[in-house]
């Protein structure tokens, strides 16, 4: 198999919102992200993946963009962000952009002139319908808008500022072409594709995700844009299974280099439900299922996935899955053990590496996301108690991945000068950048080791997985080469379990407990996580 840099690559995200505020109006920026180049060069991490700065009404904070080939004022202008690359590259730093191609803002120069002008070319770059359908945003409520000047309404899947592009268009399409070159031409490192799924969608017969045309789009994306270079590019599928993701990511299908895919993620909420009815306890015989699965049907050669549990739409996972008490730190380092040593390429989401958790909302007007408020006004107009909607916003809500990154224990942990967009956790006391370099048992030096054995180790690019039978709440595989085999177990409870398996231990590789001793104790404490080479 053709090996490319982001097979051994780390990948972090920063959410530019609420990464580091340079001029102290409250709201992140790229100067700020400039700055805080040599923190994420210690971690180590070989690409970040930039959520969107680009120009935007800031509907969905960015995910609606009204110009790609420019920068929203409140993160700076283009020569920050020329400066970023550059500041970046000599870092060995490779940036992602975020491509948000399922649709613009309603402020995009595309979209007024098709709205204003029906029989304008640019009217077929959206979809527009004389009766809506079926369909429904995810941002609650119908996809369909109605707009008074032609009479007709336009399809919007996310908020109703955020118009659907229509991509049988094929002028639309190499417009879109043009821009990724642009962003290519600058030097950047690949793309993060959103919603990716959906840009084969037939609004007629209600398919919105894998539609039939999807992957005849990326080919031609493919060939027209990021094919020529060695760039990573990941789609956000969340409707992708392993035969899918090797449509998206075999390489020898001229689409991506990998992808999101959520299956883990939807453990989160009860099965068929909407994701505000969550799950109040992780169920790790069905994690165990979802990863073997991917683990061994995605085989290598045929196809590549990310590994992740943060973003900057999920909750932190030390609040849904794991401890954020006692444990909050042995809890971080075993989900971080558990899932960096598997097959795939990791993405650390901003603040994950610290162990930031989520954020004690009390009330509707500290929340500012639109998938929150516009759910929450739903849920209140049928009746729902404030009280059971502001238990959903607290444990799943996107904003909880959205407060500000917590640099150190001082006035709003060292973020900004002035007054932060979204309040700051007040564990930035405790849970902050200063602390956990200062402390060599923190949880960023155990993801700094991890990062730093995928670079190191081709073995966790080549070797196998082998799920291993034991208790409902201990995940343990073997990742085996022709050569060398490597145990990875974690006990992800706050309970002791026993854990029998006749090994001979070669090597500790990395630990958050004493991996010896509980081999040969048979018994695991509350989330020990180890790796060690087998004899
Ligand atoms: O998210 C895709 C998406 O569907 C998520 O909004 C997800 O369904 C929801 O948040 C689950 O809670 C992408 C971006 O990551 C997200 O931030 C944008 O809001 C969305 O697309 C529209 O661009
Ligand atoms: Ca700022």
């Amino acid at each position: 198999m053709e090996k490319h840099w982001w097979h051994k690559a780390t990948i972090y995200q920063i959410y530019p919102r609420s990464f580091m505020d340079s001029n102290g109006d409250g709201i992140g920026d790229i100067k700020g992200i400039t700055s805080k180049l040599d923190y994420l060069q210690k971690l180590g991490i070989t690409a970040i993946w930039l959520s969107p700065v680009y120009q935007s009404p800031m509907d969905d904070n960015g995910y609606d963009i009204s110009d790609y080939e420019a920068i929203a004022d409140i993160f700076g202008d283009m020569a920050d962000m020329d400066e970023l690359l550059a500041q970046a590259n000599t870092r060995d730093i490779k940036i992602i952009m975020d491509l948000v191609v399922n649709h613009t803002s309603d402020e995009h120069a595309w979209f007024v002139e098709a709205r204003q002008h029906p029989d304008s070319s640019e009217r077929d770059f959206y979809i527009w319908r004389d009766q809506p359908n079926g369909l429904t945003s995810t941002f609650s409520g119908s996809a369909w808008q109605y707009d008074e000047v032609s009479g007709q309404y336009y399809l919007h899947l996310f908020s109703k500022r955020q118009p659907d592009l229509n991509w049988e268009n094929e002028t639309l399409r190499h417009k879109i072409y043009d821009m990724m070159n642009f962003w290519i031409d600058k030097g950047i490192g690949g793309f993060r594709m959103d919603v990716i799924d959906l840009i084969g969608k037939v609004p007629d017969q209600e398919i919105t995700g894998n539609g039939p045309k999807l992957h005849d789009y990326l080919k031609e994306m493919n060939r027209a844009s990021f094919g020529k270079y060695d760039l990573l590019t990941v789609g956000e599928t969340w409707g992708a299974t392993p035969e899918i993701a090797k449509q998206y990511s075999n390489p020898d299908n001229d689409e991506l280099s990998m992808v999101f895919q959520f299956e883990h993620i939807g453990l989160q909420h009860k099965p068929d439900a909407p994701k505000w009815d969550f799950e109040k306890e992780l169920n790790v015989p069905a994690l165990k299922a979802i990863f073997n699965k991917w683990q061994t049907e995605l085989e290598l050669g045929q196809g590549w996935n990310s590994l992740f549990w943060n973003n900057h739409d999920l909750p932190r996972v030390l609040s849904i899955w794991g401890n954020t008490g006692e444990y909050r730190e042995k809890s971080a380092k075993a989900l971080a053990i558990l899932l960096h040593l598997m097959r795939g390429t990791p993405y650390i989401y901003q603040g994950e590496e610290i162990g930031m958790t989520n954020y004690p909302f009390q009330t509707l007007d500290e929340v500012d996301d639109i998938e929150s408020r516009n759910y929450a006004a739903e849920a209140l107009e049928n009746g729902m108690p404030i009280d059971d909607i502001m238990d959903s916003i607290r444990m799943i809500g996107r904003d909880n991945a959205r407060t500000p990154m917590q640099w150190t224990a001082g006035s709003q942990a060292g973020f900004t000068t002035g007054h932060p967009w979204l309040p700051v956790n007040p564990n930035h006391e405790r849970i902050n950048v200063e602390a956990a370099l200062a402390d060599p048992n923190s949880i960023f030096y155990i993801y700094q080791q991890l990062v730093t054995l995928r670079k190191e180790n081709d073995w966790l690019v080549d070797a196998d997985f082998e799920l291993q039978e034991t208790v409902d709440k201990v995940f343990a595989y073997i990742r085996k080469t022709a050569d060398d085999a490597y145990l990875v177990v974690a006990n992800l409870s706050n309970q002791q379990q026993t854990f029998d398996l006749p090994v001979q231990v070669a090597d500790v590789v990395i630990t958050n407990t004493s991996a010896p001793q509980a081999l040969a104790s048979k018994s695991l404490e509350p989330w020990d996580a180890f790796c060690v080479k087998l004899a």
